[in-house]
């Protein structure tokens, strides 16, 4: 299959177009490098089925040209504003890149007849949960502008389903960690952050009593379900979490840590964040009836591969 992949250049986008090369597909990647690295793309540009396109993708008409261009069998939007921290910070931005950028996908969707549409989405369309593990059914509550603009953009894409057959499978990505993750932003992950103190042989810090937990998932299972969700035989308008179903709270994190830096010193606890959701967990049963998808790296084994 041909592919193109936005922010192909990023941390889930990089390992999607790896992931998918080596599949065996032609993979059309564009980044505009604002965040996305190069050296993420090291692997993926040996291959001579990856075409990479360097492209502001939120100017108008940008992925309507670059649609024509390449003629995908399958749209994989990852392009976006990437942190909930920074939606904050700066809502016009998160409004161009992630409610405007996904205007500008849904239109070159409709005006290329584009049979099918990944979308990157995130835990963050449910807010503090009512029930747990989350069904994607449960109430979505967005906290922020990052949250809300994920669900505006599921919506705007399913629009698209709806209007012209195009299938549309939007994947709720849970706490996501592994390599190329920048531990030096302000807005990583908490894994990243972990494993730069844990190798520096300093505390990590933890915000709250550390009982809080997580849904963490590995990017290669992420690669995955993104490739599983392009390929599969789905069709019409899905949405579903790409999670395990496995709640790990931050003090059992510093434990898995500590297998491999039993010295470091005993952890800071600071102040919980506000706003900080107490328990995230997803049901992963819908990706699995409908793609065939289930979490295979153990939180384990996927540490080993960033540290
Ligand atoms: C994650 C995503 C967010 C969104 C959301 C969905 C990241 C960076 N953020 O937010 O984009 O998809 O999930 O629900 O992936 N913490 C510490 N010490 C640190 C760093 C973090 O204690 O040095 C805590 C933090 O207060 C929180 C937990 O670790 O309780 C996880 O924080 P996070 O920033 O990794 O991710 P989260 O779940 O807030």
């Amino acid at each position: 299959m041909k592919i193109l992949v936005t922010g192909a250049a990023g941390f889930i986008g990089s390992h999607t177009c790896d992931f998918l090369l080596s599949q065996g597909h032609i993979v059309h990647g564009a980044d505009d490098f604002r965040t996305g690295r190069w050296a993420n793309l090291a692997l993926a540009c040996v291959s001579p089925q990856f075409h990479l396109h360097e492209i502001d993708l939120s100017e108008s008409g940008a992925i309507d040209r670059l649609v024509r261009q390449t003629s995908p069998d399958v749209l994989v939007h990852l392009a976006g504003l990437v942190s909930v921290q920074e939606s904050i910070a700066n809502p016009a931005l998160n409004q161009l890149l992630n409610v405007h950028m996904t205007r500008e996908v849904k239109r070159a969707v409709e005006l290329n007849g584009v049979r099918r549409v990944v979308f990157a989405s995130s835990a963050a369309v449910y807010g503090e949960p009512a029930t747990l593990p989350l069904p994607e059914s449960a109430r979505k509550f967005p906290q922020s502008p990052y949250a809300t603009a994920k669900l505006e953009s599921e919506h705007l894409l399913s629009d698209c389903a709806s209007a012209g057959g195009t299938t549309v499978i939007c994947l709720r990505y849970f706490n996501v960690y592994g390599s190329r993750q920048d531990p030096a932003s302000p807005y990583s992950g908490v894994i990243s952050k972990f494993a730069q103190k844990f190798t520096a042989g300093e505390p990590p810090t933890i915000n709250g009593d550390g009982q809080q937990t997580r849904d963490f998932i590995h990017v290669s299972d992420v690669a995955r379900a993104n490739a599983l969700a392009a390929t599969c035989s789905a069709s019409g308008t899905l949405s579903l979490n790409i999670c395990t179903g496995e709640p790990t709270t931050l003090l059992q994190l510093v434990d898995h840590f500590r297998r491999w830096f039993p010295d470091t010193p005993a952890v800071l606890h600071v102040d919980a964040k506000p706003g900080d959701i107490r328990h995230s967990l997803g049901d992963p049963s819908a990706a699995s009836t409908h793609l065939g998808f289930k979490a295979r790296v153990a939180l384990g084994d996927g540490l080993g591969t960033i540290i």
